[in-house]
């Protein structure tokens, strides 16, 4: 909606990208992310998370995620370092090498997840936490990482809060506001226009997006770009403002080719050109 542009607080959205990097730059100076999810029947998350997250420049990436889907990962996208974790055990060496965590995408709710959850969490690591990350928090509290953002849509923003999802969207001010206190996170309130509320009370508003964008798997995607910012140096107030902004106007250019039928995967090459300070 037009007031929501003309909000003061949306010029918190920088539009140009990250400032080009110095000559001597190497991969272990572009942060390390660490994408933790992929469930049975849900592994396609969490590879669009890291994916996102080396699209947006980050370093190094790797994915700790259920066997099954480690061989597809690995020969679709070999940049990514995709890892079979079945318990904290075997995830603990990967958080320690990691240094920013994206936990959520694909996790499931079951004991497997939950285990890696309580283990990835505990490791106090900055951390983006989404989609099943966040309705296990809902379900257990739990102490979080300092540096922290939470990136629920209505329908999560609604089990964290505990008031219907139409309660959240009648007032997604106040929601986004709640949010960020109750859990002293930075929280991303997902939808058309999309709200991003940090513990002090700021909010930002993003004026981009489009409704092509309600499709499996954007979120996936908008996480693993918060990861990849977070890994990059920025704050994570300002890797959400920074990330929300890259994410909705990749998914604009992108629908260029019409708004029915756009795919996650498809924000990635105009995201590309975004973080670079490009046109999309
Ligand atoms: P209602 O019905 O209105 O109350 P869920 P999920 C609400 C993974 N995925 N405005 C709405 O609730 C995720 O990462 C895997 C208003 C809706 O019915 C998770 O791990 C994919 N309401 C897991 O699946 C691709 C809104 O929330 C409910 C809203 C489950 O995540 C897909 C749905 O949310 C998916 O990302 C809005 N803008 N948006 C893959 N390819 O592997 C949402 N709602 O029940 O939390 O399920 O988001 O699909
Ligand atoms: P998720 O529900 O977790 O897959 O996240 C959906 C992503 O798409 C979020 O970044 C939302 O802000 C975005 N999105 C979904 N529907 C719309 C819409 N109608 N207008 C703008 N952005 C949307
Ligand atoms: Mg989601």
């Amino acid at each position: 909606p037009a007031s929501l542009r003309e909000t003061p607080d949306a010029t918190l959205l920088r539009p140009q990208g990250l400032p080009p990097r110095p000559r001597d730059s190497h991969k272990g100076s572009n942060g390390h992310v660490l994408a933790i999810g992929g469930d049975h029947g849900t592994g396609g998350a969490v590879r669009m998370a890291a994916e996102a997250a080396a699209r947006t420049g980050a370093g190094l990436v790797s994915v700790a995620t259920r066997e099954q889907n480690v061989l597809a990962m690995n020969a679709a996208r070999p940049e990514l370092m995709a890892h079979a974790v079945d318990g904290p055990q075997s995830l603990q060496p990967m958080l320690d090498k990691a240094s920013v965590l994206a936990i959520g995408p694909g996790l499931g709710q079951a004991a497997w997840g939950h285990a890696l959850w309580v283990t990835a969490l505990d490791s106090g690591k900055p951390t983006v936490l989404d989609a099943d990350g966040l309705n296990l928090l809902h379900a257990e509290p739990r102490v979080l990482p300092a540096a922290i953002v939470l990136t629920p849509h209505p329908g999560e923003a609604s089990r964290l809060l505990g008031i219907p999802t139409a309660e959240i969207q009648a007032d997604r001010f106040a929601a986004v506001r709640a949010l960020a206190r109750r859990f002293e996170a930075v929280v991303v309130l997902k939808g058309n226009g999309s709200l991003i509320g940090a513990p002090d009370g700021r909010v930002a508003v993003c004026p981009w997006g489009n409704p092509g964008m309600a499709s499996g798997g954007m979120g996936d995607t908008l996480t693993g770009i918060i990861a990849g910012l977070l890994g990059q140096g920025c704050n994570p107030f300002e890797a959400a403002c920074l990330g929300v902004g890259l994410h909705a106007r990749a998914a604009d250019a992108a629908a260029r080719d019409g708004e029915r039928g756009l795919l996650a995967g498809d924000l990635l090459v105009p995201l590309r050109r975004l973080i670079n300070g490009l046109e999309a």
